[in-house]
């Protein structure tokens, strides 16, 4: 009966994967959203530039402590550009992590994600441009962890990408499979190298799942407890039968 019961959780769990295939677990990947859902109003602290404001700006560049999305976990805040540097790869709008502050200051930013499948795997997908020749002036690091746990520098990081803008010109895609180990997991992206507020650009992130937990991998009371249902719905489907027979004088 479990063989069934897993064939069946197998079935339903990769009905609900081809139908959630496409959908990036990520809010504001692309940096675009001005505005957040309780209409919460931020300016950035090193220009005074309102968030909202840079619908009708031209180029625009600032700090924010959080956008939509996202809040700095370590750091000076997020520095959020358009047209400054170099278009985005993606809309309009992208973030520096090396923020330009009168101290500048590698920072960290984050979201933590719900809901996720333990032991599924998930594509991490983003845009990354250095924004500099210099070595070790551009790195981006990616931590991925149990949302019960606080952000730690010493963290190890799930996915390094550094680079110089003479060698990587252009926006090129990173990616990186990450396994959730709780149902909410917090990702993070942090600047390293030389704080000097040139770092690594970033934009247009995704992650999706890509894999189911492996059936092996589902703890043994929920199959035990799934059993004892398969086995209390079979019953009761007998006794109805049974019911109905006795009713039809059979
Ligand atoms: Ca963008
Ligand atoms: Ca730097």
């Amino acid at each position: 009966m479990v063989n069934n019961i897993s064939r069946i959780l197998l079935s339903a769990s990769l009905f609900t994967l081809s139908t959630t295939a496409n959908a990036s677990l990520i809010t504001n990947g692309s940096f675009e959203q001005l505005a957040f859902n309780d209409n919460t109003q931020v300016v950035g602290a090193a220009n005074n530039t309102n968030l909202a404001s840079y619908q009708s700006m031209g180029s625009a560049w600032d700090v924010f402590y959080t956008l939509p999305g996202w809040v700095t976990t370590a750091g000076s805040g997020i520095e959020l550009q358009k047209n400054v540097v170099t278009q985005s790869q993606d809309g309009a709008t992208h973030v520096e992590l090396d923020s330009d502050m009168k101290s500048a200051a590698n920072t960290v930013m984050s979201q933590s994600l719900t809901s996720l499948t333990v032991g599924a795997d998930y594509l991490l997908e983003f845009f990354y441009k250095p924004r500099t020749n210099a070595i070790n002036d551009n790195g981006v690091q990616v931590f991925w962890y149990d949302s019960g746990t606080s952000f730690d520098q010493n963290m190890a990081a799930k996915f390094i990408v550094d680079g110089t803008k003479n060698i990587t010109p252009s926006w090129v895609k990173q990616s990186v499979v990450l396994t959730a180990q709780a149902e909410t997991m917090d990702i993070s992206f942090g600047a390293f190298g030389m704080k000097n507020s040139f770092g690594g650009l970033i934009d247009n992130v995704s992650l999706v799942q890509v894999s189911n937990a492996k059936v092996s991998d589902i703890p043994e009371p929920s199959i035990f407890a799934l059993s004892l249902l398969g086995f209390g719905l079979l019953v009761r489907r007998h006794t109805k039968r049974t019911k109905n027979k006795v009713l039809a004088g059979k």
